[in-house]
């Protein structure tokens, strides 16, 4: 077996010059990506496409308009991706000029919240402040880095703007964002498509069709998935036993569980721990 060191990523190579505080790196594709950490601060905005993205162990399913916020404590990789774009918005705390009220809108550096999933509204101004930011980081002039700041600072408030909850806004294109917000909440519960579909007011059918557009699994599969993510997390981080992380997650048969888990991670859950 090779076993490949983790490795860490410098600011040097990702950053127009020492002093620049915000740099961008588009993956239009993303590749699967090893796990590795970095000197800067990584905003990770997921535009389209799917994925597995592990951070600091816990595995979590990415899909479009997703946010996670990465600091230079955590590490991650991303794997099985199936056409992921991302979008990449690097920055060093220490080289920012920016205002202190910013700091209450991004995660602190040890809150475990930190990804969320932003309206679709919000969306469409992030890329279009991604695409500035990405030409003004590129330059070395003062008017440039004060430019690319003044960027970032709008991207953080509208990422913060659209963070979606259940409660909040109603446009028909955040419905199935609130859902898979929703699942990853609720998994431990029993549920079937049409306990989704009457809760959120959404037909059975426009459900089933838009997680499959959206995750690029079926409805079941989804479940699964989020429900085999969760057990992973536990069966790294907890010393619960499987039969009991199988309830835990939301499975009723622990054999049902580790078929399911190997389904998915193509290893036993004892193997896997
Ligand atoms: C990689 C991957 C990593 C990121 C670097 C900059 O393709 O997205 O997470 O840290 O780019
Ligand atoms: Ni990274």
């Amino acid at each position: 077996m090779i076993i490949m060191k983790m490795f860490q990523l410098n600011s040097d190579e990702f950053f127009e010059h020492s002093d620049a505080a915000v740099s961008t790196e588009v993956r239009a594709p993303q590749e699967n990506y090893p796990e590795h950490s970095h000197d800067f601060y990584e905003l990770m905005i997921v535009t389209k496409g799917a994925g597995q993205h592990v951070m600091n162990n816990v595995p979590t399913n990415l899909s479009q308009n997703y946010i996670c916020y990465v600091s230079p404590r955590d590490r991650h990789l991303l794997e099985e991706v199936d056409n992921l774009y991302l979008t990449n918005v690097l920055f060093k705390k220490t080289k920012l000029s920016y205002s202190p009220l910013l700091k209450h809108l991004l995660p602190r550096d040890d809150e475990q919240n930190n990804s969320w999933y932003v309206a679709s509204e919000n969306m469409k101004r992030v890329n279009l402040l991604v695409d500035q930011l990405q030409q003004e980081s590129q330059l070395d002039t003062l008017e440039s880095r004060l430019m690319s700041e003044a960027l970032f600072q709008q991207l953080v408030v509208e990422i913060s703007r659209g963070r979606l909850t259940a409660q909040s806004n109603d446009e028909q294109d955040n419905c199935i964002l609130k859902i898979i917000d929703w699942i990853q909440i609720n998994y431990q519960q029993e549920f079937h498509v049409g306990d989704i579909s009457e809760r959120f007011n959404i037909s059975s059918r426009t459900l089933s069709r838009k997680i499959k557009q959206v995750t690029n699994l079926s409805f079941n599969n989804y479940i699964h998935r989020v429900r085999i993510n969760k057990a992973m997390d536990l069966l790294h981080y907890s010393e619960m036993s499987i039969t009991d992380i199988a309830f835990h997650v939301g499975y009723k048969d622990s054999n049902y569980f580790s078929t399911k888990f190997k389904r998915f991670t193509s290893r036993s859950p004892s193997d896997f721990r």
